[in-house]
């Protein structure tokens, strides 16, 4: 609540602010009730005053209209490198946010992105808004880097692109479209998920609820829990599915695996929903990394794909990425794009271009293409070598007979490490290694001369906190 003490003032207040004292004078009348506005709400605004000389003041002091709102926690992700920077360690390591680090642990730009962007200076180009859809050139290279560019669905034009702001904005997006356009339908998300997944649904007003996928005892997939909770979901639900390299766990479906995945969710008329946030870097090939979508696609389903470039090609802070809705016609493709864009319009009205445009000129010309990919496969590949040095140095120096190959078993940025919060909790207090609390430890922050160190400090949080 907000009080206003009026006090006594020698000099008439409308000497200094007429304005003021005609409403001080207008408002301040002996314990008034008043109200203000604000917002929606009418709030009641009590005022103490004495109105002994001709002029009252008021100054509000020590409350505010925002009293009401608490704190917010720190983000489970991001908060970690706010945390991280402030530590001031020689040792630190910073492990929690998913971002590519070169050996130096440095943050990297791709080469052939500084061309691309030194090409798009040198042809001076504007800042003018983008249309609500996006880039044309982006959505089209996007779209066609995602089903591959002969596929099918693309020549019968039954894919409405447009482009977003991220992997999170894209969701967030087909969020609300499912928010408006299947109401009280549900979706399926993984347990555990990338924190932010629920977030999203639930600001979107979309129930959620979660099917059974990370298996404690093999430190593996949950299959026969994924599908029985996906069988048990109600018909026409969305499931939520990360195309490659599921963040947290790193661990994927087989193929074999993918393929039941996609006759329960037919049997059970429920739209697969696909989270694609790491195409190119699970495997190094951006083919292979697509093949779960493709395999949906090709059963004529019809389904959602969020992309992200912001790992694949380091744009984290250039927000690029899209939507796309796979439908059976291309009719229904037109319409569902006029009201993705209806979504967009009064969200961020259009997204920002020049991600944008690095990400059309790098798939469109072939020398940059194949840059790019060559880049890609140098970092998937640095991130697979640190993950076989942290096994070595994990099952050399734990005498303990602990299995630790899960570790290699897992792909991606992300290894699943199993510890739990306490433990998480003394990786962070003792040794200065920043990670998630849920156990993630990011490989694309480690370096090859840290593997030793973050080995030692596994062993002694998962062997001497409980
Ligand atoms: N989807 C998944 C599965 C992700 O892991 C992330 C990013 C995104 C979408 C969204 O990324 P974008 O909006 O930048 O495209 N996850 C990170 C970063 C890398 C984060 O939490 O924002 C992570 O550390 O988990």
């Amino acid at each position: 609540m907000v009080q206003i003490v009026c006090f006594m003032a020698s000099i008439p207040l409308s000497s200094i602010c007429p304005s003021a004292a005609l409403s001080f004078q207008e408002k301040c009348k002996d314990k008034t009730k008043s109200s203000v506005l604000f917002g929606k709400e009418k709030q009641p605004l009590y005022m103490k005053t004495k109105s002994r000389g001709r002029i009252t003041m008021a100054v509000a002091v020590n409350t505010s209209r925002f009293d009401n709102i608490t704190m917010a926690p720190p983000d489970p992700i991001l908060g970690v490198s706010e945390a991280f920077k402030a530590d001031t360690s020689d040792m630190k390591l910073n492990l929690g946010v998913g971002a590519y680090r070169t050996e130096e642990l440095q943050p990297y730009v791709l080469k052939v992105v500084k061309k691309a962007e030194n090409l798009m200076l040198e042809r001076g180009e504007n800042k003018e808004y983008l249309p609500i859809e996006g880039l044309a050139a982006f959505n089209k290279a996007t779209a066609e880097l995602l089903f591959g560019a002969d596929n099918p669905v693309l020549h019968q034009q039954r894919v409405a692109t447009i482009q977003g702001l991220s992997g999170t904005g894209s969701l967030r997006v087909a969020a609300a479209l499912i928010e408006r356009y299947f109401p009280g339908a549900k979706v399926l998300i993984s347990s555990p998920t990338w924190g932010n997944h629920k977030n999203i649904f639930n600001d979107a007003r979309v129930p959620w609820s979660e099917y059974r996928y990370y298996d404690p005892k093999t430190v593996g997939l949950d299959f026969d829990g994924m599908i029985a909770d996906i069988k048990a979901a109600p018909d026409g639900s969305f499931v939520l599915l990360h195309g490659c390299a599921h963040n947290p766990t790193g661990i994927d479906p087989t193929p074999e695996q993918w393929e039941k995945i996609a006759d329960v969710i037919q049997e059970k008329n429920h739209i697969p929903f696909f989270d694609v946030a790491y195409q190119g870097f699970a495997s190094g090939s951006l083919d292979e990394d697509a093949s779960s979508v493709r395999l949906f696609a090709a059963r004529g389903m019809e389904l959602l794909v969020a992309q992200s470039y912001s790992k694949n090609l380091g744009l984290y802070a250039e927000r690029v990425g899209a939507i796309n809705v796979l439908c059976s016609s291309a009719d229904a493709a037109v319409r569902v794009k006029s009201q993705l864009k209806r979504i967009a319009r009064p969200m961020y009205s259009n997204p920002p271009v020049h991600g944008a445009r690095i990400v059309a000129n790098v798939v469109g010309n072939p020398d940059f293409f194949n840059e790019w990919k060559e880049e890609m496969e140098m970092m998937a590949g640095r991130i697979k070598s640190v993950r076989q040095k942290l096994y070595n140095n994990l099952s050399a120096k734990d005498k303990s007979g602990k299995d630790w190959s899960f570790i290699l078993k897992q792909i991606g940025m992300f290894s699943f490490t199993g510890l739990n919060k306490a433990q998480s909790d003394n990786m962070t207090d003792k040794w200065h290694v920043y990670m998630t609390k849920d156990g993630r430890i990011s490989l694309a922050g480690l370096s090859a001369a840290k593997c030793e160190y973050l080995a030692d400090a596994i062993i002694d949080s998962y062997h001497n906190v409980s």
